[in-house]
Order: structure tokens, then C-alpha cells, then sequence
């Protein structure tokens, strides 16, 4: 795949906003907010899109996921709700081709979304 901006994010050639970091994930603020609160997390190994993942990648996945709801957790957003998304291709809405799930919370959201 070709290398976007979230792997310089990830080899922090670039600064971002860092919230969360282990072994397989990082965490940080969207440059461009949606919500109060606004995280992408992308796993740093990348993967391109959803439509690219395979089995073998269930496990990192996974963990993107737990992630996202861990940091949630942690920061109390859990109670009011929050969403994660995963936008993928064109009709999706992707616009960097590294996957992320964004986190937004902070404000009511509305479904069907835009
Ligand atoms: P998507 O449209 O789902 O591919 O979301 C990409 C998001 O990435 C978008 O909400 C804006 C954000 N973004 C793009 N470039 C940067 C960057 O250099 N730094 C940060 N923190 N966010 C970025």
C-alpha cells in the first residue's frame, strides 16, 4: 500500500496529538474535529481499508476496537455514549488510506449520519 501521513504520525515524523499508545495501536486527536472529543485510532502496522483486511489481521482488528472503548472507558465517555466509525472508499468518506476507527463523543450524535 502506499504510506500516508499516519505513518509519519506513527514514527512521529510529524507531531499529532498522541492520547493513546501501545505495542499495536495509537491513538490521536482528528486535525479536524467533529465532536468535543475526536480520536482516530490506527493500528501501526497499516492496513489500507476495511475492504483490505483478512483473516490473519482479525487479531489487530480486535485490538484497534478494544482500543478505542478502552480510552473511552477510561475518560468516562461510556456513560452518555459515544461513536466509532470506520469510513471506507469513496461513498464511505475515507480520505486517508491508512485505517483508522474515529472515536467522537462529547455530543449527541444523529443517525442516518451524513
Ligand atoms: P477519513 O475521512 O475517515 O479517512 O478520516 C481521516 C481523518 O484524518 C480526517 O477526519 C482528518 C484527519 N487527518 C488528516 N490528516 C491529518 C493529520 O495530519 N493529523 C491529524 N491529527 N489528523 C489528520
Amino acid at each position: 500500500m502506499t504510506e500516508t501521513i499516519f505513518a509519519k504520525i506513527v514514527r512521529r515524523e510529524i507531531p499529532a496529538d498522541i492520547v493513546f499508545d501501545d505495542d499495536d495501536v495509537l491513538g490521536f486527536r482528528d486535525l479536524n474535529p467533529q465532536a468535543p472529543v475526536h480520536v482516530l485510532f490506527i493500528p501501526k502496522r497499516p492496513i489500507a481499508t476495511l475492504d483490505d483486511a483478512q483473516a490473519g489481521d482479525a487479531e489487530l482488528l480486535g485490538k484497534l476496537l478494544l482500543a478505542a472503548a478502552s480510552y473511552a472507558r477510561e475518560q468516562g465517555f461510556s456513560k452518555e455514549g459515544y461513536r466509532t466509525v470506520i469510513n471506507t472508499h469513496t461513498h464511505g468518506g475515507q480520505t486517508v488510506f491508512h485505517i483508522h476507527v474515529h472515536l467522537l463523543a462529547g455530543r449527541q450524535m444523529h443517525w442516518p449520519p451524513g
